[in-house]
């Protein structure tokens, strides 16, 4: 009867507290680690402000790009922490993404021209917004290869949808969204003919067009609609990064550019690269379009051109309606960022030193006015460069990116050459600090940095070099990700992270505060559709079923097994397997997979998924959970039988089983009942425990007490199968079924334990520090061995072990000291011959048996509760 015995002890055992040492004894032993490892004062400091306890939360939560992953890298600051990888153009194989059929088919969504692509080349996440702030509830990102933009929901933190540009070739000004989340901003990169046909490079400013889609998002259904989607089309200059305005700039949008100069390269022809052509002006353009009216535009046919069944706003069109306008910038300029106000337009140079900041009331006024210096060849008015700034400011070698910071006027901007952080003020346009970072870095990444609503404190580089950072690990490093501290005067380096996806271009942080995900779905939901699964299957209703040559299979799992277990079916038939996790609890999640047919799945709790397959060919595969969700976890598995309908098979049954007798069957019979009312006696004083101090005002403890009753509520179904057994005179069958009940309360317990503990642990008196040493030096110094608190075990209980003796407090020192001494006592003899165990002496120093005195008086106080 090991496992009662095991609860019992559970049961009265102590609850933990983190190590707590005395100020003195720490700061010696900090000064001595500080010197061994080389640590100076400002080390610790860094390490204190980005350190995060086991158990403690992050208060941010930064959704960064897994580059060419084609991924989403999440993480926490300020403890750097990695938290997931989100599958999102790419197959990743613990969430199943793109190994079941319903991952499966967000995966085909992206299918480019029909093409199967199984990477990406992620660049820019964006958080969906109200009023140019976070809302926490969508995320978007774009990939640059193939034209694509990802939505990302954050109930579930699960891709949702992909959508293909229909008129680019390649992406990259996005994803950005509109202040409310209208539209999802995706500018072209790469000019090329919007059609799908050969045009030679000589037709480059005749048939190549950029220009940048409005994807229209439906936050109500939370997915992008294609057919309210539009083109703007723009001149072949490269479209780079874009962002919306708001607040005053709010209906217009900003996109930049690289190569006004509309080169074509020809390197091979004995022309020079690319690279010398496209910068070859001291000017490219900054677009600026008003998607508000744009999108009016768009709706009247007459307007649109439809292009691959899209519509397209030609330019023309958007120049007619006084919607686009060009204003020259720095030569082959890189990030554009609009301040939280909206006023204000910052440039950066990448090939020019300065940045460069635009202000739109300015642009307005020229608009207005209709005071332009000229027109492009495509018949776009030019607004003068000096007439629609507030000013430049020479940064350093190589700006790329900016972030916005609470303090009025403060941005923070990235030097990709000069590898540093540069901050200054767009206002007064001075700079004021400088940080090296380490090495090269591409965006930075603020505390939701680029909203209306910056929060400071954090600012993260994103080196794409780590160069020596890290332990060398061959020719290909990661790349760096450094916390810096921007709260006081000067910024401060806190920590690096190596991330081994590459290359993460840009990151986006919010509060964690802001993000309210699900732990578990409704029973039997598609996370797809936010509906019940086509093969939702609760338990009672597994099955398996044949359509012709089509097997379906009805499945479930929860701990630890999974049904049905065996799955019979011929070879060439079509198996089709829906598989729906029962569980409720928190975090217990099953995975499956079939031997050889490439397929697996991922169901978190309440989920449904498919799974689809033709059994080509014949033998035993084997399928199995792929989580380790309980100690039954291996058991968790079920053969797939394929046998061939051609073929005559022999039976091969030699092997002689030896039985039990009745009276053996019996006797096992009886000794699984006996365990099973043992073990629910520990289950009901747990549940007399919980009721009486009302665990339903505690969240947290009512979750896991629900959760210990689903398990619980399992019991009398297999109950009844076991009586029904045993009347049946199948006593076999009948230890079975209290087998399975006794699983069931193996898991009730184990949850309703956790749950008495957090309970004990919200409602005991305050644990003085000396009384938290105590109990780790209790437990530490392996008095818990033999003592559990409450319960006689191996030795006996020590609650009132105190008021045991007289004068308890000095008899219970010196009896941890030199328990030796004792051992003639008569008290101390009895307790001896009853227990067959002499108190050993554990070498405890002083202090520590003082602070575990001062635990049994904490314990005293609560006895209650043990
Ligand atoms: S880009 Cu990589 S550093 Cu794609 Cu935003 Cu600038
Ligand atoms: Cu379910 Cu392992």
């Amino acid at each position: 009867m090991d496992w009662v015995t095991r609860f019992r002890k559970l049961l009265g055992a102590a609850i933990g507290v983190c190590l707590v040492t005395t100020l003195s004894t720490a700061s010696s032993e900090l000064e001595k680690i500080m010197k061994k490892r080389g640590l100076t004062q400002e080390d610790l400091l860094a390490a204190a402000k980005t350190y995060t306890p086991s158990g403690k939360h992050d208060k941010y939560i930064v959704f960064s790009s897994g580059g060419q992953s084609g991924q989403v890298i999440v993480y926490g600051v300020p403890s750097m922490r990695i938290l997931k990888y989100i599958g999102v153009f790419t197959p990743e194989p613990w969430q199943g993404w793109g190994y079941d059929s319903d991952t499966k088919k967000i995966l085909e969504q992206g299918y480019y021209h029909g093409k199967p692509i199984t990477w990406g080349d992620t660049h820019h996440p964006a958080i969906s917004e109200t009023d140019g702030k976070y809302d926490g509830r969508w995320l978007f990102i774009n990939d640059k290869a193939n034209p694509r933009i990802a939505v990302i929901d954050l109930h579930d933190f699960v891709t949702k949808q992909i959508v293909v540009n229909p008129v680019f070739k390649s992406d990259h000004g996005g994803a950005f969204v509109t202040p409310n989340t209208e539209y999802v901003i995706e500018a072209c990169q790469y000019a090329a003919p919007f059609d799908n046909n050969y045009h030679p490079i000589e037709e480059y400013a005749d048939v190549y067009r950029g220009g940048v889609t409005m994807w229209k998002f439906d936050r109500k259904k939370g997915r992008i609609v294609p057919e309210k989607s539009f083109t703007i089309e723009m001149p072949p200059y490269m479209q780079d990064l874009s962002d919306a305005g708001k607040n005053m700039s709010y209906g217009w949008a900003f996109t930049n550019s690289f190569n006004s100069e509309m080169y074509t390269g020809g390197i091979q022809k004995g022309l020079p690269p690319f690279e010398a052509g496209m910068s070859r002006n001291d000017t490219d353009y900054l677009h600026v379009y008003n998607w508000k009216k744009l999108a009016e535009l768009a709706k009247d046919p007459k307007n649109v051109k439809i292009i691959n069944g899209h519509k397209v706003i030609p330019i023309e069109v958007a120049v007619k309606h006084d919607a686009l306008f060009l204003i020259p910038e720095p030569k082959s300029p890189h990030g554009v960022d609009v301040d939280p106000t909206g006023q204000y337009i910052v440039v950066c140079g990448k090939l020019d030193t300065h940045a460069t900041v635009y202000d739109f009331k300015k642009i307005m006024k020229l608009i207005k006015n209709k005071e332009y210096v000229g027109k492009d060849p495509f018949g776009i008015p030019i607004l003068d460069l000096k007439k629609s700034i507030h000013g430049q400011v020479e940064l350093g070698l190589g700006p790329l990116h900016s972030q916005f910071s609470p303090v009025d006027g403060e941005i923070y901007t990235s030097l990709y050459v000069d590898s540093q952080v540069v901050k200054w003020n767009f206002k007064t346009l001075k700079v004021i600090d400088k940080i090296n970072v380490n090495y090269n870095i591409g965006h930075l990444c603020g505390m939701e940095g680029k909203t209306a609503d910056p929060q400071g404190e954090y600012i993260i580089a994103l080196n794409k070099l780590a160069i020596d950072r890290f332990n060398n690990i061959g020719p290909l490093h990661p790349q760096n990700h450094q916390l810096i501290d921007i709260s006081g005067k000067k910024m401060q380096l806190l920590y690096d992270m190596p991330l081994p996806l590459g290359e993460p271009h840009q990151a986006v942080a919010i509060r964690a505060s802001k993000l309210h995900p699900e732990v578990r779905y409704p029973m039997g939901t598609n996370p797809f559709t936010g509906e019940p699964h086509e093969g939702k299957t609760l338990a009672g209703q597994e099955r398996i079923e044949r359509k012709g040559n089509h097997v379906y299979v009805y499945a479930t799992m929860v701990r630890s097994h999974i049904n049905p277990e065996h799955i019979t079916v011929n070879k060439g038939d079509k198996v089709t397997i829906f598989l729906t996790n029962l569980e409720r609890a928190e975090d217990e999640t099953h995975g499956f997979t079939v031997d050889w047919y490439n397929v697996h799945a991922s169901l978190e709790p309440g989920k449904t998924a498919r799974i689809d397959f033709v059994a080509d060919r014949e033998g035993v595969f084997p399928y199995y959970c792929t989580e380790f969700c309980s100690a039954l976890h291996l058991e968790m598995m079920g053969y797939l039988l394929v046998k061939d309908p051609k073929k005559k098979y022999v039976s091969a049954q030699k092997v002689k089983l030896k039985k039990m007798s009745k009276e053996e069957l019996m006797k096992e019979y009886k000794k699984i009942v006996a365990t099973n009312k043992a073990t629910d006696e520990v289950i009901q004083s747990v549940v007399k425990f919980l009721k009486e101090h009302h665990y339903e005002k505690y969240p947290l403890v009512k979750q896991l007490v629900v959760d210990a009753l689903d398990q619980y509520g399992k019991i009398p179904e297999q109950k009844k199968k076991a009586d029904e057994a045993f009347k049946k005179g199948d006593i076999e069958k009948a230890i079975l079924f209290e087998n399975m009940i006794w699983q069931y309360m193996v898991k009730t317990a184990d949850m309703g334990i956790r749950a008495k503990d957090l309970l004990v642990r919200k409602i005991a008196t305050p644990m003085s520090e000396a009384a938290k040493r105590g109990e780790v030096a209790f437990k530490e110094g392996g008095c818990n061995g033999c003592h559990v608190i409450g319960k006689v075990s191996s030795g006996p209980d020590l609650t009132g072990v105190l008021s045991r003796h007289e004068n308890g407090e000095k008899w219970v020192f010196e009896f941890i000291k030199n328990p030796e001494k004792f051992y003639n006592d008569p008290y101390v003899k009895a307790m001896i011959d009853y227990f067959n165990l002499k108190m050993p002496n554990q070498n405890m120093s002083d202090q520590e048996i003082k602070d575990i005195i001062e635990y049994l008086k904490w314990v005293d106080e609560n006895a209650n509760l043990f």
